[in-house]
């Protein structure tokens, strides 16, 4: 496959294509990364639910009823390649800065899309109107998605906040899983809230505002603290909302990897590296979840926050990262992760806008390949290797056996399975995620047919690639 193929197969929607040798062997000389994996089959380490995959836009993308809307084809069909089922999280820090009226706006807003929120603090108000809301829903409706919905608690008012309830319920109907009220309420101290403000603070306008909703809107539900990284908001919020809100549907948090962008250490190094911090704070919310008998979903995140790193969030390190994060998230029980994103920002899974069109960024194929977890069981699987950044993780799907391996090194690896016989293994398939090197914007999910897949019971996962293994 020459260069110009490998590239026009990247502009295809799904870009699955036949397996040419060419990106595949320029580690030809290098002795490969041995490794062993052994994968449990017999017993089930978390349950993953269909709708595990998800993404995030600002709020203030509402502003423009035509962005999300039944005519929006173009995007309704790449976000349908994600999964038929999925959760669109509408939330971010222009959240905040969203007033609802019911006064539809004759001139067209003065923007296309609404990328990242970066501006932390200077923000324009931007309308919501039934217009969009209705849009909105036509656009689940045709994606087959679910939506959890934010609302204004950091500069609104409470009661704007329930009468947007109302018309968000009743014209989202069965596509609204939950509201969110406020925005990372962990980061308000100095911003919107006296330095002075703490957990019991927030639980306390959390509670009234809940309380006015629910006067408001009775079938209303709830899902939150949907907090930036303070863990104390998380647990304190499961404790709470088991003693006083049934209506709380789902327990939430924010994970961005690195940031904020420009910052030295958001590095493409860094990105491919095991996040301690991770390994800490989920296991954290996870266990507050259960013993509050909720789900817990992480619903906004990426790469690098303050909209991402170039030459980072927009490579195929990200897509390798995405991947990775998200089986890591699906294996320690997790109901879902939302890529937060939208615009041109670098780190949003879809880019572009009606005007230019849309296109997929590596991120978006990471997802793709993930997606063919949702509604599996994780198998508990151990591999041993000298290099922490091979990963590899299991699962049981509708009768078949998933395998991903993950290699972020810049060395082939070979990895011993124990998977089964000969013959079951003779009809293994391969999608391999790939692209020309770690740094390129172009990425791409080829599919490999059962001869090519193990040779002498070995798969080998070439540098920076990951590989899905169906048996
Ligand atoms: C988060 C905000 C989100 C931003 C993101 C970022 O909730 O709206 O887009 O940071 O800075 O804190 O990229």
């Amino acid at each position: 496959m020459r260069r110009r193929t490998f590239l026009r197969g990247m502009g295809a929607a799904s870009a699955e294509l036949c397996l040419a040798p060419c990106f595949l062997v320029a580690q030809e000389n290098v002795e490969p990364i041995a490794a062993t994996l052994t994968v449990n089959e017999s017993k089930t380490l978390a349950t993953v639910p269909a709708d595990f995959i998800g993404l995030s836009y600002e709020s203030a993308q509402l502003a423009n009823p035509a962005f999300f809307a039944g005519e929006n084809t173009a995007l309704i069909a790449l976000v349908r390649e994600l999964g038929n089922h999925g959760v669109l999280r509408l939330g971010g820090g222009t959240s905040e800065f969203t007033i609802f009226t019911t006064n539809e706006l004759n001139a067209p807003p003065g923007f296309d899309v609404v990328g990242p929120d970066t501006s932390k603090n200077i923000k324009t108000e931007t309308p919501i109107t039934p217009k969009s809301l209705r849009n909105l829903r036509a656009f689940l409706d045709a994606t087959g998605w679910r939506c959890l919905y934010g609302l204004n608690l950091g500069r609104g008012t409470i009661e704007r906040a329930a009468e947007e309830a109302f018309y968000v319920q009743k014209i989202l109907g069965p596509r609204l899983i939950a509201f969110q009220l406020g925005n990372e309420p962990d980061a308000w101290r100095n911003r919107y809230r006296p330095s002075t403000w703490t957990y019991a603070d927030y639980w306390k306008e959390w509670l009234a505002a809940r309380n006015a909703i629910l006067a408001r809107v009775p079938q209303a539900k709830f899902a939150g603290p949907d907090v930036s990284n303070k863990m104390d908001y998380v647990t304190g919020f499961a404790q709470d909302v088991k003693k006083s809100a049934p209506d709380v549907v789902m327990l939430t948090s924010h994970y961005y990897a690195m940031g904020p962008a420009g910052a030295k250490d958001a590095t493409l190094d860094k990105l491919l590296s095991p996040d301690a911090k991770l390994e800490r704070d989920l296991k954290i919310a996870i266990e507050a979840a259960r013993e509050a008998g909720l789900p817990y979903r992480m619903t906004e995140g990426n790469s690098c926050w303050n909209g991402g790193e170039p030459g980072v969030s927009d490579t195929l390190a990200s897509a390798l990262w995405v991947l990775d994060m998200m089986l890591y998230f699906a294996r320690s029980g997790c109901a879902g992760v939302n890529l937060h994103g939208g615009g041109n920002g670098y780190y949003t899974p879809i880019a572009g806008s009606l005007t230019s069109g849309f296109v997929q960024r590596p991120e978006y194929f990471g997802m793709q390949m993930a997606k063919n977890f949702a509604g599996s069981s994780m198998l508990p699987c151990t591999l041993v290797c000298a290099s922490d950044r091979v990963r590899a993780y299991a699962a049981h799907n509708r009768g078949r056996l998933l395998v991903a391996a993950i290699n972020k090194t810049d060395q082939p690896v070979a990895i011993k399975t124990s998977l089964g016989n000969a013959a079951r293994l003779l009809h293994a398939e391969q999608r391999i995620l790939m692209g020309p090197a770690i740094d390129a914007k172009q990425t791409v999910i080829l599919r490999k047919g059962p001869r090519h897949t193990f040779t002498r019971g070995i798969l080998d996962v070439k540098p920076y690639s990951a590989a899905l293994i169906t048996i």
